[in-house]
């Protein structure tokens, strides 16, 4: 009989800015929604059959994500198929307001899956890539964005969760951006072991991502897109983990990328007394950083686990006088934030004019 309800049911219901949802849990003593963004746990009462019910909101339009609490234990809505699906499994609910991220009337770009050998790696690997609306039509070589996943993270989740694609498409068409091709690597060049330190395996995987990146991924997309082989035309940014990577790889390949975005990086990785180490930085370095580093955006919001890390990398950033923008912004380590940043980066990225770039 609950398996008939079940199958019946609906979760979570939005209804205008207010979600209900419901789970069949006969047995269960006490059901909660937790992990909604910014809001307090919802407990569920329980009704006949068993059916558990609970509504929340009026909410502001935003993607959130929640889980069930059923007697203590985290459970996904089984009633829900749109769900995070990576390291954590999490359901999402979405509510709509016109917002950047939103699917509007407008031309969409391509988005295209390639398996490319990865020959640093030993493997195949992974890549996603957005072509925007005009590509088959415009001859030039057109900008590049290389856009990194987090830690819990695979190369799908910033189109998936982050709506990458359709933010560009909707900046694109509100020509605050041009248009743009935007790379999302996989970020794992190196096992995922969620057994082993993160600051360890963070570090190596940067090497790893360094080698897969430059030697093989850029010359896969150099012979497969129109894409500016100009570092001033090419980007390196991340969230998390890929913003501890694009700060890394970013610094360190200045003749490749003239723009990095770090968006709630877990770098530095430990000691934060090393960063010059970290970063294989000198003294030469630093000067040069200036002249070719024409944007350095870094953002964390003030409830972030990371953000001791980030207020560390910027005073750094200040004592070896590398020209940075930061942003301390509302929020955690949450996609709500990241899906922002990713504007406010793409636009910052096309502020200036391209006659302030350095010549050719
Ligand atoms: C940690 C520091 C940072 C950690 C994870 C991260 C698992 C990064 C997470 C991410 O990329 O989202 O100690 O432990």
């Amino acid at each position: 009989m609950s398996a008939e309800i079940a199958a019946q049911i609906v979760s979570p219901q939005v209804d205008q800015r207010q979600v209900t949802f419901r789970l069949v849990a006969p047995l269960a003593r006490e059901v909660k929604v937790t992990g909604i963004d910014g809001q307090p746990d919802l407990a569920m009462q329980r009704g006949a059959n068993g059916l558990w019910q609970g509504t929340i909101g009026p909410l502001e339009p935003e993607i959130y994500s929640y889980s069930f609490l059923v007697d203590g234990t985290r459970l996904n809505d089984p009633s829900n198929r749109y769900v995070k699906k990576w390291l954590s499994l999490t359901s999402l609910f979405e509510i709509t307001g016109g917002l950047i991220h939103e699917n509007w009337l407008v031309p969409h770009g391509d988005l295209h899956h390639h398996l490319y050998d990865s020959i640093s790696t030993g493997v195949q690997r992974g890549v996603q890539v957005y072509t925007p609306p005009q590509y088959s039509t415009l001859t030039d070589e057109l900008p590049v964005v290389f856009l990194l996943h987090g830690y819990g993270d695979d190369e799908t989740a910033w189109t998936e969760v982050g709506r990458a694609s359709m933010i560009l498409d909707n900046l694109i068409h509100q020509q605050r951006i041009p248009p743009v091709v935007l790379v999302m690597p996989n970020g794992h060049p190196t096992r995922l072991d969620i057994q082993r330190d993160f600051d360890q395996y963070a570090s190596e995987n940067i090497s790893n991502m360094e080698k897969d990146l430059l030697q093989d991924l850029l010359p896969f997309l150099d012979r497969r897109y129109r894409i500016s082989k100009k570092p001033q035309h090419r980007a390196l940014a991340g969230l998390s983990m890929g913003g501890g990577q694009a700060i890394a790889l970013g610094l360190k390949h200045l003749d490749q990328f003239s723009r990095i975005g770090s968006f709630s990086a877990s770098a530095p990785h430990g000691n934060f007394e090393n960063i010059d180490l970290q970063m294989k930085m000198n003294a030469k370095d630093f000067e040069s950083c200036n002249s070719v580093l024409n944007l350095f955006w870094i953002g964390c919001g003030k409830d972030d686990f990371l953000l001791d890390r980030n207020k560390h990398f910027v005073k750094w950033l200040r004592s070896r006088k590398i020209k940075h923008s930061f942003q301390l912004t509302d929020g955690g380590h949450d996609w709500t934030v990241w899906r922002r940043y990713f504007v406010d980066f793409m636009t910052a990225v096309f502020l200036k004019p391209e006659s302030e770039d350095r010549p050719d």
